[in-house]
């Protein structure tokens, strides 16, 4: 999520550099010493498959990232979005293409909605089922309603048109609050998962799933989970990881985890997120609020990846993307 202002400016730019960190990869390999006996999950995320600067400039809190087919050809894209300080007066989607390596932009625009601050978030998902991913923008606070806000803008018109703004049964929402979206309970409408980090009444981090089909005015899941509660060192999204057809939840450890690795635990759908399906330190080092995290099968390998998008402070003096499978 965050400065510069033209990005258009900037677009011509391909870097084209695919950099090698052996440094870091050889010390996590140290650390983290391949188990021959590894089942292939539990040797997930200790190779990186793609590291790279993009046609992005370094990037601020004013951006937040995230990853979607935006182009249909099976390649999951780079979607950022510009949340203020732009040139359109409003909050633009710059989007590179993954099959260019993330070196050329396929869209870049403003849209409807006006530029927007730390009480919004935002997330993609296809809610008018037209096979484009549409943008989920999640007010936070000091809303109308008094209510946490969705409000959705459609692919098909490059983000011009809303087709859903309404108030959700939750109440309004702050930091302690990451949300994503998924079709939890596989009616082919995407759901919103709310994650309450911290101050929960189970003391553990909590999901909460509004459901799509009645826009989002019910729960389909209020629950406690196996992981304790969580801070700003933790990143979450939402991944079928042991293709068993439900979501399951995936929580990023960026920094003060055991391995001093970036760490990847994920809780399973099928038990309502009782379970780990996977806790693992990866190839990647401690990661700061410079880093987003999102997940994708970049290789289509039917397996998800972890995309860690580096928004400042590169070698590449650009938004760089750091794939994990
Ligand atoms: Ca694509
Ligand atoms: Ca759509
Ligand atoms: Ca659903
Ligand atoms: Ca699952």
């Amino acid at each position: 999520m965050r400065t510069m202002k033209a990005i258009a400016a900037l677009a011509p730019v391909a870097l084209g550099a695919v950099l090698s960190f052996p440094g870091s990869a050889a010390a996590a390999g140290k650390d983290h010493a391949p188990d021959r006996n590894a089942t292939a999950g539990a040797a997930a995320f200790r190779n990186f498959i793609l590291q790279t600067g993009t046609a992005l400039h370094e990037t601020d809190d004013t951006f937040a990232t995230a990853t979607a087919d935006w182009d249909r050809d099976g390649r999951p894209d780079l979607v950022a979005v510009k949340k203020s300080r732009t040139g359109t007066n409003s909050t633009e989607v710059h989007i590179l293409s993954g099959a260019s390596n993330f070196q050329r932009f396929v869209l870049q625009t403003g849209t409807a909605l006006h530029e927007t601050d730390g009480t919004f978030a935002f997330t993609l998902a296809d809610w008018d089922r037209d096979g484009r991913p549409d943008l989920v923008a999640l007010k936070k606070s000091r809303t109308g309603t008094n209510s946490t806000e969705v409000h959705i803008l459609s692919g098909a018109s490059n983000f011009q048109r809303f087709i859903l703004q309404t108030g959700t049964a939750l109440h309004e929402t702050d930091d302690t609050f990451d949300f994503a979206a998924t079709d939890w309970d596989r009616d082919g409408r995407p759901d919103l998962v709310a994650v309450k980090k911290s101050r929960t009444g189970t003391n553990s981090t909590e999901v909460h799933i509004l459901s799509g089909a009645t826009n989002f005015q019910r729960y389909s899941l209020q629950t406690g989970t196996a992981l304790h509660e969580t801070d700003g060192t933790f990143d979450f999204a939402a991944a079928d990881w042991d293709r068993d057809g439900r979501p399951d939840l995936v929580a990023v450890k960026k920094s003060r985890t055991g391995t001093n690795s970036t760490e990847v635990h994920i809780l399973s759908g099928a038990t309502n997120f009782q379970r780990y399906s996977l806790q693992t330190g990866t190839a990647l080092h401690e990661t700061d609020d410079t880093f987003e995290f999102s997940v994708a099968d970049w290789n289509r390998d039917g397996r998800q990846d972890l995309v860690a998008v580096k928004k400042r402070y590169t070698g590449t003096n650009s938004t760089e993307v750091h794939i994990l499978g």
